[in-house]
Parts: C-alpha cells; structure tokens; sequence
C-alpha cells in the first residue's frame, strides 16, 4: 500500500550523546540518561520486555485502552488531531484506533527511535482516513513541531503512556507535565499511563527477569558507547542491578562495576577509575499510589475527566484548563 506519510527526522546525533556522557558519567554517583537505552537493538529489547510474562505494563494498558477507548472518544467529540510522545510501534495507538468512528484525522508520532517510528507507521497504515506525520525527536521538540501544525479550533488529544513518565523525577514530571500544558490549548486533553506501587517481589520480577532481557537491554548502553564513541566498557565487566528504592518509590537501574578496572571513553574526553562494587545508574521508573497522579495533574493546569486503573495500572484522562 502506498501513501504519503510526513517525516520531521533530525539527523542522528552523536555529540549530544557524547556530551550527555561527559557530564552524567562525571557526576556522583555516576549516573547515564535513560533515553539512550533506545538504539536499534535497545528498542528491540524493549519490546521483547513488553512481551515477558514479569513485565505487565503494556499488556494492563493494552488492555484499559481496549476497555475504555469508545468512551475516551465518546468525550472528545470534536478531536482532530492525536500526537503521541514516544509512541514506540504504536500498538497503542491501534488498539485506539480501533474504536474510533471513521473520518479524517492527523495523527503525530514523537520518538527518539527511527526503528519505532517504522513499526508505528506501519501498525497504523491500516488505518486509511489517518494523516500521519512521524518526528523522530525528543518529546519538547516533537510536541512542539505537531502544535505548529495545528489547525485553528482543531481539538488535539495528546498521549503519553507506557509509565514514561516514571522516568522523570517528581520535580521533572511536574515540569515536563507544565510544559505539556503550555503546549496545549485549552480544550485540549491529556491520556497519561501510569504504573502503580506493587509489592516489591512483584517489581524486582519486572525489572530483573528472569530470561536476563532487561539485563541486556540495560548492558547494551555500554555496547552503544563502545560503537558510537569509541568506548572501551568490558561488558562482562558490569552486572545488571535493579533496586526498589522505596523511600523514592521508585525502581532504579544500575550497572555494577564487578572489579576494579579502567575505561576510556575517547568522544567524551574521560578515562575512569571503577572501584569494584561502584555503580553507573542508567534509570529510574517512578512508580505512583493511585491519587498522585491526578495530584500531579492538576497542579500542572490540567482538570481530571476520568480515571481507570486495573491490576496496579492506571490510566488517566485530564483536559487542559
Ligand atoms: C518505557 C520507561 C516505561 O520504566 O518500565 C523497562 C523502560 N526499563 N524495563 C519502564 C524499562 C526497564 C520502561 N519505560
């Protein structure tokens, strides 16, 4: 099937990442952002993840978005345009799209992958009314180019699901939730995923499977750093660690250093001295209690509509004021 579908790519870049590694793998402790987990293979781990009998959050917002779609669009009579952050292959998206009455509408899918940004477009080809535009970019910068296109009193529904936004610290979700608003008008509405505070066993499972795939999708960071900034990590010599820090409530991922060793990392200008022992934490997924998230809407200019949670998940629908 052919059809025309609108790429806003920016070029790859490596500095960016080189200079986040200067700075991040620098400080104390030492820490790397979690966004580059998503090259080609890390993306393909990711949904290998998805797909584990321990890790349940895409299955449960699968499965809420399937429950609830007719009446998410029952309520926004008028919508015209969806823009989903980090839309990964866009399953979600279809799932959506499968309960959503025909005519035209403009579909804008934001991600840092071009490998994600391929599946999506086709999980949603099917879909022969969509106009789709696809940014491979960050979420400020894609949600920044799909408003530019918005059409004058167009309703948009913006989407970001997943628990995404578990990878922001409390004060960086209430930002990147302020930001969003800001891009918004009002009228407007929000569907954000959340993953909810579970018993610990439960979250250790979900992030140290057992098969070892969220081992090698964490591990892979310092193969990506090997290939594109002419790092030398020994990747036997690291361990993959996750903790439930629940002080924070959050999961964090770690990658542990097994012995004392030294690793240059030419593009980033560093030479480090690892202890044994010592840690490169790679992320964070914040997990909620089922009324922070309305909490942490609202004080970001939005106005709950509804909210559905299932089995430790919750979905929840807010329109901007
Ligand atoms: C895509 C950020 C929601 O935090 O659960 C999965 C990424 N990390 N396993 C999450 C992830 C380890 C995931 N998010």
């Amino acid at each position: 099937m052919s059809r025309s579908v609108a790429l806003r790519t920016a070029p790859a870049d490596h500095s960016q990442f080189a200079e986040d590694v200067a700075y991040y793998l620098s400080l104390t402790p030492r820490q790397l952002p979690s966004q580059y987990l998503y090259d080609e293979l890390g993306s393909a781990l990711f949904e290998a993840i998805c797909r584990l009998p321990w890790y349940r959050i895409t299955r449960l917002e699968q499965e809420l978005l399937r429950l609830h779609a007719s009446d998410i669009f029952r309520r926004l009579a008028t919508l015209s345009t969806l823009v989903e952050l980090g839309s990964g292959n866009g399953e979600k998206l279809a799932t959506l799209m499968d309960a959503r009455a025909a005519g035209p509408m403009t579909v804008h899918l934001v991600d840092i992958s071009p490998n994600a940004l391929a599946a999506a477009i086709r999980a949603l080809n099917v879909y022969p009314d969509l106009a789709l535009v696809a940014h491979r970019a960050t979420y400020d910068a894609g949600l920044a180019e799909a408003v530019l296109e918005r059409r004058a009193g167009s309703q948009t529904l913006v989407l970001f699901l997943g628990s995404n936004i578990g990878n922001f610290d409390p004060p960086g979700a209430g930002a990147f939730l302020h930001g969003v608003r800001a891009a918004m008008a009002r009228g407007d509405s929000l569907l954000l995923g959340a993953d909810l505070v579970k018993p610990e066993r439960e979250l250790l499972l979900a992030y140290d499977d057992p098969l070892g795939v969220t081992a090698a999708f964490n591990k892979n960071l310092l193969v990506r750093a090997n290939r594109e900034l002419g790092a030398d990590f020994d990747v036997e010599g690291f361990a993959h660690r996750a903790i439930w820090n629940s002080d924070a409530s959050r999961i964090e991922m770690h990658l542990v250093s097994v012995r004392p060793q030294n690793v240059r990392v030419p593009a980033a200008r560093l030479d480090i001295a690892f202890q044994p022992g010592e840690t490169i934490w790679t992320e964070s997924s914040y997990k909620y209690r089922p009324g922070e998230v309305p909490t942490m809407l609202d004080r970001a200019g939005f106005a709950v509509l509804d909210q559905w949670d299932a089995a430790g998940f919750a979905l929840t629908l807010a329109g901007a004021r």
